[in-house]
């Protein structure tokens, strides 16, 4: 049962799909209390051991208790335990216990989620302004109530099946010769790929909707020359857009005013890489509009798939900052060094994504002005509509692939995320693992880290154990910083190594985009919980570094450096399956219980569920090479799957004879 309530006069985020009647919010909506005295503050009693669920791409565990998180879409490439706040803003939790909660404050500013960090028995979810809608969820389990909210935020993103092939990406390939060497890279040495990513450097002086030409003297041959490889390249599209006279799309959206101004009327500077930017107004429809169809320019010349980055929107500083920071540092030249009040100075560091400069400029909104903060968190949201409704318009009934950096709920009907700049750190592989069923639950099925780690120098080891969690997650892709030590699957000794674990993402590319396409068809999670599964059971509960995949798997990665492997819990008899670099695989049976399993560093580990079948195939060099017609089946014996699949590139997902089923 769902009931929602409105605070004050709520800004419409068109995050929830279902029509439905809003009660008046009033202080007591059943389970808890909402005070009104300052802003917005709801209250809620957890019992001992309620678990709270949610919060999509959040910091630390799980299971949230025990922490302060605040929504706050933020450009933050230090993915430290102490942080707050991350890239987007997914305000949905459950709470999971003797009464089971769903919680939905939709609601697009800064918003703070106390979950027993303030005092360990209380969830306190407190805003500025009491203007929101109030969703309350309840249902006979969490799972079931996740259920319900996934329903009503309406349907996941689906992309293209060759989105479920391998990525390689890196900050710093610049020229159509580096991409080249990438292709041969994986070529060479037969290691399956379908996606190359270009970042910033194929833009010209990083402009949106710009090849350097140079480097590229005819991309639409280029593009096509990848794509007989079997490569589809994917560009990067930033939300500034560079202040130049004679650029065409600063020049049109000058001209019709669909970039956010300043209280005075006039256009908003903030410096990103491209120096000074404009942000196109993303929340006012025409602007909305006006941008997405700017895509045409690299779908026309064969571009099947985009990221988003720096829609935080990420500030490096803005133009009242800079003049500001200036004067000050103007007024302490020559000064005695003791005499400068350091905490003038940290408008050094405090230049980027400033909070005043979040409140200098503002969104048209149907006819109305809004400022800037008081609707912060839909900003990546609607520069990733933008561009999946005019898809819509460019392509019909052509599946593009699209992701994006910051969120909020909503957007995970436009496009996937992939979880921003974490770092080369073995923590950051459980944190991987941990966000991705706290992202399904808010809608986000399409997703993935950084695999390899963005910051910092990564290791042969680090890369091979996450690439081998990267084979279960939809986003599949080795990104890394500029600066940083290469490392493409060619890059380490041993290549055969890599070549194993991104071939075995391959053999499971049938299954894992038939698990996808179910959850997204059925609104249901791709990874869940095991309590979700196994809700009788207090182990399962507590583990946090294992996660069920659809209805017939577990997958339990190697998060330590050194390891031979590591302990899992099974809350049932399960089947250990490991995939090896021969092509092959070993099976091992396990009763329910605690166990250590001994991973190799080239093998890639799933459990499989009592009574259960997978399909599997033979690798090829890209998904459209995969020969699907009879799988093997690997599982117990007599089991049975049902494989969907289809054309992995049309939209007529609900035709008939999608459906196979398949006996071990
Ligand atoms: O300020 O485009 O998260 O994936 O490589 C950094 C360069 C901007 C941040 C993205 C990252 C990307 C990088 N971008």
């Amino acid at each position: 049962m769902i009931r929602k309530y409105v605070y004050g006069e709520p800004f419409e985020t068109e995050a929830v799909v279902e029509k439905m009647e809003a009660g008046p919010g009033s202080e007591f909506v059943g389970i808890g209390q909402v005070s009104l005295t300052d802003g917005f503050t709801f209250l809620y009693q957890m019992a001992e051991d309620d678990i709270v669920y949610g919060l999509g791409e959040a910091n630390r565990g799980l299971n949230k208790r025990g922490y302060c998180y605040i929504s706050n879409c933020t450009d933050d490439p230090n993915h430290t335990e102490d942080k707050r706040s991350l890239y987007g803003a997914h305000n949905f939790i459950v709470i999971s216990g003797e009464k089971n909660v769903g919680l939905f404050f939709d609601y697009p500013a800064e918003i703070t989620f106390d979950i027993g960090y303030t005092r360990s028995d209380l969830l306190m979810v407190s805003s500025k302004e009491a203007n929101l809608y109030l969703y309350v969820i309840e249902g006979e389990s969490a799972y079931d109530i996740v259920k319900q909210f996934r329903k009503m935020i309406g349907r996941s993103y689906i992309p293209p099946k060759f989105a479920f092939g391998f990525g390689q990406s890196r900050w710093g390939y610049r020229t159509q010769e580096d991409f080249f060497k990438v292709a041969e890279g994986y070529r060479k040495n037969d290691i399956p790929m379908d996606m190359i990513y270009m970042d910033i450097d194929y833009m010209q002086d990083y402009k949106d909707f710009t090849v350097n030409e140079e480097n590229f003297p005819d991309f639409p041959a280029f593009v096509e020359e990848m794509r007989k490889q079997g490569i589809r390249l994917v560009p990067i599209i930033d939300a500034g857009v560079k202040v130049e006279e004679g650029y065409s799309v600063y020049e049109e959206g000058v001209e019709k005013g669909y970039f956010c101004k300043r209280e005075d009327g006039s256009e908003f500077v903030a410096a990103v890489w491209p120096g000074d930017t404009h942000f196109p107004d993303v929340l006012n429809q025409d602007a909305r509009k006006w941008f997405g169809g700017k895509y045409r320019f690299l779908i026309d010349q064969g571009i099947e798939g985009f990221w988003n980055d720096m829609n935080e929107p990420a500030i490096f500083y803005s133009r009242e900052g800079m003049d500001d920071l200036l004067l000050t540092l103007r007024k302490y030249a020559g000064e005695d060094v003791d005499r400068i009040p350091l905490q003038e100075l940290e408008k050094v560091t405090g230049l980027a994504n400033a909070p005043e400069d979040y409140r200098r400029f503002y969104h048209w909104v149907d006819g109305k002005r809004i400022r800037h903060d008081k609707v912060h968190n839909l900003y990546g949201y609607n520069m990733t509509r933008a561009a999946g409704e005019a898809f819509d318009e460019i392509a019909e009934d052509k599946r593009i692939l699209l992701f994006s950096r910051s969120s909020y709920i909503g957007m995970h009907r436009y496009g996937g995320i992939w979880t921003g700049d974490n770092k080369s750190w073995w923590s950051h592989i459980l944190l991987n693992l941990k966000m991705m069923p706290s992202l399904n639950m808010c809608g986000f099925l399409y997703t993935g880290a950084d695999l390899g780690g963005f910051g910092a120098d990564a290791t042969r080891d680090l890369v091979l154990r996450w690439m081998a969690l990267g084979v279960f997650t939809p986003l599949m892709r080795n990104h890394a910083a500029l600066g940083t030590r290469e490392q493409e699957g060619y890059q380490f000794e041993n290549v055969e190594d890599f070549r194993g674990i991104v071939e075995t993402r391959y053999r499971l590319v049938p299954y894992l985009y038939s698990e996808y396409m179910k959850a997204a068809l059925t609104d249901d999670l791709y990874f869940r919980p095991l309590a979700f599964v196994y809700p009788e059971d207090s182990f399962a509960a507590g583990v946090e570094d294992q996660v069920m995949l659809g209805d017939e798997a577990m997958i339990a990665p190697v998060y330590t450096q050194n390891a031979k492997g590591r302990y899992v819990y099974l809350p049932e008899r399960m089947m250990l399956v490991k995939f090896r670099k021969d092509g092959e695989y070993s099976k091992e049976i396990f009763e329910k219980g605690h166990h250590f399993v001994e991973v190799a560093l080239d093998e890639v580990p799933l459990f499989i569920r009592e009574g259960r079948c997978i399909p599997l195939v033979k690798a090829a060099k890209c998904v459209e090479e995969l020969d699907t017609k009879s799988p093997e089946m690997v599982g117990f014996e007599g089991a049975e799957y049902v494989l969907y699949e289809d054309d992995g590139v049309t939209k007529e997902y609900e035709k008939e004879g999608r459906y196979r089923k398949l006996r071990k």
